[in-house]
């Protein structure tokens, strides 16, 4: 499928936020990584002729197109990456599957369990490889604190704590785009952000076994409005259209080892921007690490010399932290946009090399199981297991 000079051809379906975030990554994957595959930016497609047009443009796509059907009919686009809003991901997943395309795709999966089910089987059957883009499990420092874990320097895990915070919708006449309302996005805080913290706790600690949760809409009413890149918007004032979607979550969760969760998503946590932050402590140590310092990590070992101990400051730029290698001499730290890049670089590897990367569609099932068992929780102020 692929063509000649190891080269794999992307269709992307979408142009905003996350297409401007993959497109980078294709573009800057073959400068820092030796990936067996190179990708071809060959069609970008939105609905917004002149947006797209400018996104073509702008981020060196060669073609765009109007109408997602086309690009997955084209017989040179070997991946589909799907990085529009969430309630298109499953037709057009589904439709790529079948038309032997690799897939990639933003998070949340799915609307509900049902149609994320229906995605993972479509990929199964087909035989074509899948991910799902929970971006965070790659940022170096993540993934040096996941080696930790694995290596048993923390020990037994008693707590894992998560915020995701962030704070653009806190004006009341921040516009209702499509992330506010319920039958385009599925969930608010929840899903758009909550879920990136659900997916870090099971790639880190592992399953959850059950969750009770509450959830809050602090502004029922904006203006009607869309969004204009990135996580900005306009609106039109004069007319007012209702949330249906959170903006707020707290959660609290049991996992499978024996370990205690606690989790909050909220876009009311002023002054926060985007501060996705875990904690995680263990009978041997702790460690915890943040976004907006995403370079750092900062771990604690009970074994330490006594009136030594405390939390200390590991800068994850080294050679030998996951990643970091690829880049800059240690010290010199890189950015949200590369861990997009250490994604595709995986994905890119498991088709040439034909294994499953992850996260993948069963990573995002087991996401969209939690998402619907912690809005259950919500309408029935009840623990709900997971199965
Ligand atoms: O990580 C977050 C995303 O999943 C980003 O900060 C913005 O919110 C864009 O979509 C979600």
């Amino acid at each position: 499928m692929t063509k000649r000079n190891n080269s794999i051809r992307i269709g992307m379906i979408g142009y905003q936020f996350m297409g401007k975030a993959h497109s980078h990554a294709y573009r800057d994957l073959p400068f820092y990584f030796d990936n067996p595959l190179t990708p071809e930016l060959k069609v970008i497609t939105g609905r917004n002729e002149d947006a797209v047009k400018v996104a073509k443009e702008k981020f060196g796509w060669e073609a765009y197109e109007t109408d997602w059907r086309k690009v997955i009919e084209r017989d040179d686009v070997d991946i589909v990456d799907i990085v529009t809003p969430n309630h298109t991901h499953a037709e057009i997943a589904i439709a790529a599957a079948e038309a032997g395309k690799h897939i990639i795709t933003e998070k949340p999966l799915a609307m509900t369990v049902d149609e994320a089910k229906q995605m993972l089987s479509a990929v199964e059957k087909n035989g074509v490889k899948h991910m799902i883009c929970h971006n965070y499990r790659f940022v170096p420092a993540v993934q040096f604190a996941k080696k930790l874990i694995d290596q048993g320097k923390i020990g037994r895990i008693f707590h894992y704590r998560a915020n995701y915070l962030q704070d653009f919708i806190i004006d009341p006449n921040f516009p209702l785009v499509w992330r506010l309302k319920k039958e385009i996005s599925g969930s608010g805080a929840l899903g758009d952000i909550g879920a990136h913290s659900l997916d870090l706790a099971r790639f880190l600690i592992g399953e959850f076994s059950e969750v009770t949760a509450t959830m809050e809409t602090f502004v029922k009413q904006r203006p009607i409005g869309e969004m204009t890149g990135g996580l900005s918007a306009k609106g039109d004032s004069s007319k007012m259209g209702e949330v249906t979607v959170d903006d707020a979550v707290a959660i609290i969760a049991r996992f499978e080892n024996g370990a205690l969760g606690t989790f909050e998503a909220t876009r009311f946590a002023g002054g926060n921007r985007n501060k996705n932050k875990f904690e995680i402590n263990g009978e041997k140590g702790s460690i915890r690490w943040d976004m907006e310092n995403m370079n750092n990590m900062e771990v604690y070992f009970a074994d330490d010399n006594e009136g030594e101990q405390g939390f200390r400051l590991i800068n994850c730029t080294e050679e030998v932290h996951p990643y970091a290698g690829a880049y800059w001499p240690a010290g010199h730290i890189i950015g949200y946009e590369h861990t997009f890049i250490h994604l595709i670089d995986e994905f890119l590897r498991g088709i040439a090399e034909d294994y499953q990367p992850a996260p993948n569609f069963e990573d995002g099932v087991r996401n969209q199981v939690l998402l619907e068992a912690i809005e259950k929780s919500t309408e029935e102020r009840s623990w709900v297991k997971i199965k």
